[in-house]
C-alpha cells in the first residue's frame, strides 16, 4: 500500500518505533519554535540543563503574547528572551515582528520538515506541508537538547475536500468551523487530519495554515495539507524558492478513516459563545447587536485577507456603537497594508490599530465591557478568555466580521450588495527580516540577564508510594487550560514568576481555589477532579506548573487533552483515569482520597485502587503512561529525569 503525507514525513524522521496507530514512536527534529508567554519556562529549563548550545538545525525564539509593557516585567522578559537566544544559538524574532506561527509560516516552514513549538497553534505551518506540532516549554527544551520527539503514533484521518469555495464572503475560516461543528473540541484528540481531494488547488498557503491552525481547537496533535505548486508560489513571493519540495500522499494511500468536505456546500459560519464547536451558520444569529469586532491574530492575518477586510471598509465608517480592533498578524503583512493603502482604509474608517502580536485574542488588551458582544477572526472564544467572563464572543471569517463591524450588528454579507474585493495570494511580497536577529556562530560570551520577576522554575519530589490528599475542586467536561491557568493582561506577564502566577490557578472559576490548595499542601496535598477532555486549548505548561507548586498531586478526570497530560507527566503531576466514570458522580470537593502502593502500580499494572476515606467506598482509577512517562514520574518529572541522561 502507498504512503499518506503523514507516514512520509514521519518516516524520514524515525528514530526508534513503528509507524502503528497508538505505537511509542521518537522522531528527528528539524526545528522548535518558543513564544514568549511559554518561551520563557522552555528558555529557563535548556538553561537548567546546562549545555553549551542548542542541538538542532534550528531554533527559533518569537515575542508576540506579552507585549503591553505598562512595568518592567515584559521588556524583562523579552531581554531575557534575546539574550538567552544570542547565549544559546537561537533566532531571535524581536516584539513588532508578528505572531510566531505567521512569522514562521512566511519566514521558516519548510514542507517535510517536522517542528515543534511551545504554543498549540503550531499547526498552522501545515499549511506547508510540514508536520508541525504544539508542545509544553520542557518538551521543547528537551529536544533543543538534542533528544528525540517521543509520542504515541495518532490516527491518520483523511479530511478529502472537493468543490470550490463560494469566495469572496466564505473563506477558509468556515471550512474549519464546519468540521468543528460536526467532530467538536474532542473529535481530534490523538489523531492528525491530513488534507486530500480537489478541492485542495482551491485554496492558496495563508488558507490552507487558516485550516490548520484552528486545527487545535479539534484536540488533534496537527493538520496536514499537501505540499503543492500553490505551496511553490508561497515560497517564491518570500524569496525561498530552494526550500520548496513537492509532497503528496501516493494514489493508494491509507487512513484510519476518512471526512468529505464539498467546499461549494459551505456558507459562513460562526462559533457561538463559549466554544469553538458552537458553531451555526451566520444567519441564524444575524440582528444581534455587536459591540466590538476584532480582526486579525494567527488565525486570519494573510496580506490578501486583510486587503479584503480594508476594501469591505473603504470609504465606510465602522458603526457608532462598535470598537473595530485590527491585529496583523505579521510585520510583512502590516507593512504591505501600510505601502498599498489598505491601512488607510482601514484607519479612516475608525478602526483601531494595534500592533502585530496577540493582543485581544489573549485578553492583552482590547477586553470587551460587561455583557458585550464582540465578534473575531480569532481561533478561541472560551469564557473569560477576552478578559471579561462576562462577555460574549463569536468567532467568525474576517470578511464577516468587517461587515459586522460596519453594519453594528451580526450579519450575514453573502448574497448581499456590499461591496468586497478578492485578492489572491500576492506574486511577491515585501521580504524586510530587520527584527529578525540571527544566531551567533559562537555565545559563550554572552551574559544572559534575568530581571527580578524572573524566577526559578521549581521541581517536585518523585511521586510518593502513598497519596492521601484532598479533593480540592470538581469540574465538568471540556476545562480549557484558560479556566486553569487563566491569561490577560494581569495575570500573563507573571508567567516567569510561577510564585506569582499560581495565585490564579482557577481563579475565574474558585477564587479560593489557591489558599486552599496551600492549605492542603500541608496535609498530603490536593486533588483535581475533571470530566472528558480536561486541559483542552493552549500548551502553557504553567496549567501544570502552577497546580504542582500549589501542592497538586494528581489529577483524576474521565479524559486528558494531548498537550496537558503530558504538560503534567512533564512536572510529576499523575493523570489518573476513572475505571468507571460514573464514578464521578460519588465523589465531591473536600472529600480525601487515598492511593496505596502508588509506585508499584505505576511501574506495573497501572491500575490504581482509590479510597474516598471521607464517604467510606472505593473505586478504580487507571493510568496509561508509556515506559519513558513512568520512568518521568518515578523520577519526579521530566528536568531531573533529563538532567541524570545529560549528565
Ligand atoms: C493561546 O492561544 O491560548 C496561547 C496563548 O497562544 C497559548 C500559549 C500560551 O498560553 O502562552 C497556546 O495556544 O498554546
Ligand atoms: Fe496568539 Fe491568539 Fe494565536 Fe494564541 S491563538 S498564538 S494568543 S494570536
Amino acid at each position: 500500500m502507498g504512503k499518506n503525507i503523514v507516514q512520509k514525513i514521519f518516516g524520514a524522521h524515525l528514530v526508534k518505533g513503528e509507524l502503528k496507530k497508538g505505537e511509542q514512536v521518537s522522531l528527528r527534529v528539524d526545528e522548535v519554535y518558543t513564544q514568549d508567554a511559554t518561551g520563557t519556562m522552555a528558555w529557563l529549563q535548556f538553561e537548567a540543563m546546562g549545555l553549551e548550545r542548542v542541538k538542532i538545525p534550528c531554533v527559533v525564539s518569537y515575542v508576540d503574547h506579552n507585549m503591553i509593557q505598562s512595568n518592567h516585567m515584559n521588556p524583562d522578559d523579552h531581554l531575557f528572551l534575546q539574550t538567552a537566544a544570542a547565549r544559546f544559538g537561537a533566532w531571535f524574532s524581536k516584539p513588532g515582528n508578528g505572531i510566531c506561527h505567521q512569522v514562521n509560516l512566511e519566514r521558516f516552514a519548510r514542507p517535510g520538515w517536522i517542528a515543534l513549538g511551545t504554543d498549540s497553534h503550531t499547526p498552522t505551518n501545515g499549511g506547508m506541508g510540514m508536520i508541525a506540532i504544539g508542545v509544553g516549554g520542557l518538551d521543547a527544551a528537551t529536544v533543543m537538547a538534542g533528544m528525540p520527539f517521543e509520542m504515541k503514533m495518532p490516527e491518520v484521518v483523511l479530511v478529502r475536500l472537493t468543490g470550490r469555495l463560494k469566495r469572496p464572503w466564505v473563506t477558509a475560516m468556515d471550512v474549519i468551523l464546519e468540521l468543528l461543528r460536526r467532530l467538536t473540541v474532542k473529535g481530534g484528540v490523538g489523531k492528525i487530519f491530513e488534507y486530500g481531494g480537489p478541492g485542495v488547488s482551491d485554496l492558496n498557503v495563508t488558507e490552507r495554515a487558516t485550516i490548520t491552525n484552528m486545527g487545535a481547537e479539534l484536540g488533534a496533535t496537527t493538520s496536514v495539507f499537501p505540499a503543492d505548486d500553490r505551496t511553490a508560489h508561497f515560497l517564491r513571493a518570500q524569496g525561498r524558492e530552494k526550500d520548496f519540495s513537492a509532497l503528496g500522499a501516493d494514489d493508494d494511500a491509507g487512513y484510519d478513516d476518512v471526512v468529505e468536505i464539498d467546499l461549494g456546500s459551505l456558507e459562513p459560519l460562526t462559533a457561538q459563545p463559549h466554544s469553538p464547536d458552537s458553531v451555526v451558520p451566520v444567519r441564524e444569529v444575524a440582528g444581534r447587536k455587536v459591540n466590538q469586532v476584532c480582526i486579525g491574530s494567527c488565525t486570519n492575518s494573510s496580506y490578501q485577507a486583510m486587503r479584503a477586510v480594508a476594501s469591505i471598509l473603504r470609504g465606510k465608517r465602522v458603526a457608532e456603537h462598535v470598537s473595530l480592533h485590527i491585529n496583523p498578524g505579521s510585520k510583512q503583512v502590516y507593512e504591505m497594508i501600510a505601502r498599498d493603502g489598505s491601512l488607510s482604509d482601514m484607519i479612516a474608517a475608525g478602526a483601531r490599530m494595534l500592533e502585530a502580536s496577540c493582543g485581544p485574542c489573549i485578553g492583552m488588551g482590547g477586553s470587551p465591557g460587561t455583557g458585550h458582544v464582540s465578534v473575531r477572526s480569532y481561533n478561541r472564544n472560551f469564557r473569560g478568555r477576552c478578559g471579561n467572563k462576562d462577555a460574549f464572543v463569536f468567532l467568525a471569517n474576517p470578511l464577516v466580521c468587517a461587515a459586522v463591524a460596519v453594519k453594528g450588528e451580526i450579519t450575514d454579507p453573502s448574497g448581499t450588495e456590499i461591496p468586497v474585493e478578492e485578492f489572491s495570494e500576492p506574486d511577491t511580497v515585501i521580504v524586510n527580516d530587520n527584527m529578525l536577529i540571527a544566531p551567533l556562530k559562537d555565545g559563550s560570551g554572552i551574559e544572559i540577564i534575568k530581571g527580578p520577576n524572573i524566577k526559578d522554575v521549581p521541581l517536585k519530589d518523585p511521586v510518593g508510594d502513598e497519596i492521601r490528599a484532598e479533593v480540592l475542586i470538581k469540574l465538568g467536561d471540556n476545562v480549557t487550560t484558560d479556566d486553569i491557568m487563566p491569561a490577560g493582561s494581569q495575570i500573563l506577564p507573571f508567567r516567569s514568576n510561577i510564585p506569582a502566577i499560581s495565585e490564579y490557578v482557577f481563579y475565574n472559576i474558585d477564587p479560593t481555589f489557591a489558599e486552599r490548595a496551600k492549605k492542603a499542601k500541608g496535609h498530603g496535598g490536593g486533588i483535581i477532579v475533571g470530566g472528558e477532555n480536561y486541559g483542552q486549548g493552549s500548551s502553557r505548561e504553567h496549567a501544570a506548573i502552577a497546580p504542582m507548586y500549589l501542592g497538586v498531586v494528581t489529577v483524576i478526570a474521565k479524559s486528558f487533552a494531548r498537550i496537558h497530560r503530558a504538560n503534567l507527566i512533564n512536572f510529576g503531576i499523575l493523570p489518573l483515569s476513572f475505571s468507571n466514570a460514573e464514578d464521578m458522580d460519588r465523589i465531591e470537593s473536600g472529600d480525601v482520597l487515598v492511593i496505596s502502593g502508588v509506585r508499584d502500580a505505576l511501574a506495573a499494572s497501572q491500575q490504581y485502587r482509590v479510597t474516598n476515606a471521607t464517604k467510606g467506598f472505593d473505586f478504580t482509577v487507571v493510568s496509561d503512561l508509556s515506559g519513558r512517562e513512568r520512568d518521568l514520574m518515578l523520577s519526579g518529572g521530566l528536568l531531573p529525569f533529563v538532567k541524570t541522561r545529560l549528565s
